[in-house]
């Protein structure tokens, strides 16, 4: 295969960071998000937590009461998921991501692989300014820091993203992959769960360079064909698995800062309808149809604000969308009076082109 540069973007302690950034007051605090399951008052488990919560042990998935039981002495601040808000702040994200990549793997709500091979022909040093530049982005835009490995694919972006956070940049060329990989633990591996380390520590292995030194044909036997030729080869560094794009997206956006914080209507439109006919481009490209149309305005103070409106069918054409936003933003103005400083428009409830067809043709009956 071809060489190839491959980034991996991680949000830094993502649920919490977005609640820091609601509300920065918060920021020098433990800060715990938690999913509350609402049998008794701290019935439930943490979600994630800030770094600052993290130096006293509180970690996603420990409960909710053994994470208090941990801060009991400190000024701590516990909040509920708010998935809704996260969800935005990260689908705004992932559309500078994409921006930035010759092709673009959305992973999960704050993670992302990105091949940037091209763009950067192939160059490590133009990879690792790429790399800063998203960072950059993704902070000014978003006021959120994120942590990027960058590698020859996706299995070593992964690993180089885990390895410094938050705020991390890691570059791993392909000559140094020995000496990066050998020292870890082979917990790092992805697909390396407890009863696999378990087992490999019987055999006497521990880190990824004794892995690497094990005899694959006795991996084989010990973990099947397709499993112990995987250790073998991630082991070494060897993935082939290729970055790519995922089934549709839930919802196709744009966001832009305006020149200056304004109430004009016009200014904002104008704007607004820049950024309705880029969505509706790639709405093209993915030969998607939207039921929903939103928009969002930041204030000068950073406060996030939206409006909604679906449609009971789906639509597919540009006019609908423009009409709805202009609808939108004259709501907002009369609803509001903030002066907004960045504005964006979105499409989701998605769905593909040919379901729209089928079903306007089962409605109607096929003449054929
Ligand atoms: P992660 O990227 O695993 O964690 P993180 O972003 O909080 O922290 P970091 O990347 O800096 O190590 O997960 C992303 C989000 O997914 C996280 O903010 C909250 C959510 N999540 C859960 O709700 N439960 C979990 O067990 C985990 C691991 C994550
Ligand atoms: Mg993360």
């Amino acid at each position: 295969m071809q060489s190839r540069i491959v980034l991996l973007v991680d949000l830094d302690y993502f649920f919490a960071q977005c609640e820091e950034r609601r509300n920065p007051s918060i920021k020098d605090k433990p800060v715990v998000v938690c999913v509350y399951s609402g049998r008794t008052e701290d019935s439930g488990a943490v979600s994630t937590a800030n770094y600052v919560a993290r130096k006293y042990g509180v970690k996603s998935g420990i409960p909710i009461a053994l994470a208090k039981q941990k801060l009991k002495d400190v000024d701590s601040v516990f909040l509920p998921v708010d998935k809704e808000f996260y969800r935005e702040i990260s689908d705004r994200i992932m559309e500078i991501l994409r921006s930035h990549a010759d092709v673009f793997e959305h992973v999960g709500i704050d993670e992302a692989y990105l091949d940037v091979t091209q763009r950067t022909k192939a160059d490590y040093q133009e990879a690792e300014r790429l790399a800063q530049i998203i960072k950059d982005d993704v902070l000014a835009q978003e006021q959120l820091t994120c942590s990027v490995g960058v590698g020859p694919n996706k299995l070593v972006a992964k690993i180089a993203a885990d390895i410094q956070k938050p705020d991390g940049l890691t570059v791993v060329r392909p000559h140094e992959l020995h000496v990066f990989l050998s020292p870890l633990h082979v917990r790092r591996l992805v697909g390396v769960g407890r009863k696999t380390e378990q087992k490999l520590e019987t055999l006497g292995v521990r880190t990824v360079g004794q892995l690497a030194q094990f005899d694959v044909q006795k991996l084989i036997e010990i973990f099947g064909r397709k499993l112990g030729t995987y250790f073998h080869n991630a082991s070494l560094g060897v993935d082939d698995e290729p970055v790519q794009e995922r089934g549709e997206p839930e919802s196709v956006s744009r966001i832009s800062t305006l020149k200056e914080n304004t109430r004009d209507s016009a200014v904002i439109l104008d704007e607004a309808y820049r950024l309705c006919d880029e969505v509706y481009s790639r709405l093209l490209q993915l030969e998607l149809v939207y039921r929903s149309v939103s928009i969002y305005v930041v204030a000068g103070d950073l406060s996030v604000h939206s409006r909604s409106k679906t449609f009971e069918n789906p639509a597919s054409d540009l006019e609908t969308f423009k009409k709805t936003v202009k609808e939108l933003f004259e709501k907002f103005h009369d609803e509001s009076d903030v002066e907004a400083r960045r504005i964006g428009v979105k499409l989701s409830s998605l769905a593909k082109k040919e379901t729209l067809q089928k079903q306007i043709t089962s409605f109607f009956g096929n003449s054929k």
